[in-house]
């Protein structure tokens, strides 16, 4: 029997009506925020299978994990009606991982739980061995990156193999179509070796909702705006 949380219960913030509007043209007509955690606090976190916490050496930013081959689900509920999902999180690469190659391919991948795989791509945090690639920004198997190619913090953390300072920390966000009150994500590392010698992390974990509206709806919604605009001249 799955737990699910109350997002309701979690910050919360509904788009304003104008902005709604203002945006009306574009994809997104709304977006609200229905989970955010960036793991600083000590609390229970029964929306989380696995409650690890760890510390940065450096920073001392806490974060979820550290995690090796293991899936850890994220459940959330009592979602209001939406028809795509935004999921951004910090991952938090942590000592020598070696992307597409032996001992690998050190694969992370995300994956909506009865849904679509979201995420699936294999990095490279290995200094000195410039000679290794990784999948990411592509999909495993389907691209031959330089290592740490598209990280947004390079050793930063404070954690080091042998000496030598071994860390990245990449920005992820991933928009999916999605329906239904519930929505369960795994995140889920494969191929690696020790936990002391490749492991990873999630910081500033957050889901937002969207209703991308049919076009009907939104000539309709433009009817609907023209006309008490009418109204209130009269
Ligand atoms: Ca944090
Ligand atoms: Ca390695
Ligand atoms: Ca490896």
């Amino acid at each position: 029997m799955e737990r699910y949380v109350h997002a309701g219960a979690l910050a919360r913030r509904r788009a304003p009506l104008a902005a709604l509007l203002a945006a009306g043209l574009g994809a997104s007509a709304s977006a609200e925020i229905v989970y955010s955690n960036n793991f600083e606090s000590s609390g229970w976190m029964p929306e989380w299978t696995s409650n690890a916490r760890s510390t940065t050496p450096i920073s001392g930013r806490t974060f979820l994990g550290e995690f090796n081959n293991d899936a850890v689900r994220l459940n959330l509920g009592d979602l209001t009606a939406h028809t795509e999902v935004t999921l951004s999180f910090d991952f938090y690469a942590i000592r020598t991982w070696d992307g597409n190659t032996w001992p690998g391919p050190d694969n992370f991948a995300v994956r909506v739980v009865g849904g679509d795989t979201i995420l699936d791509t294999t990095f490279v945090v290995s200094e000195p061995e410039n000679w290794r690639t990784q999948s990411y920004p592509a999909p495993t198997g389907q691209g031959e990156y330089a290592q740490r190619t598209g990280a947004v913090e390079n050793n930063t953390l404070g954690y080091t193999w042998k000496g030598i300072a071994c860390d990245a920390v990449w920005h992820m966000d991933l928009t999916f179509a999605h329906t239904g009150p519930y929505l369960a994500l795994d995140f889920i590392g494969s191929g690696l070796q020790p936990i002391d010698d490749e492991s990873w992390g999630l910081d500033n974990v957050q889901v937002s909702v969207n209703s991308v509206p049919a076009p009907g709806a939104l000539a309709l919604a433009g009817l609907g705006a023209a006309s008490a605009l009418r109204r209130k001249r009269r």
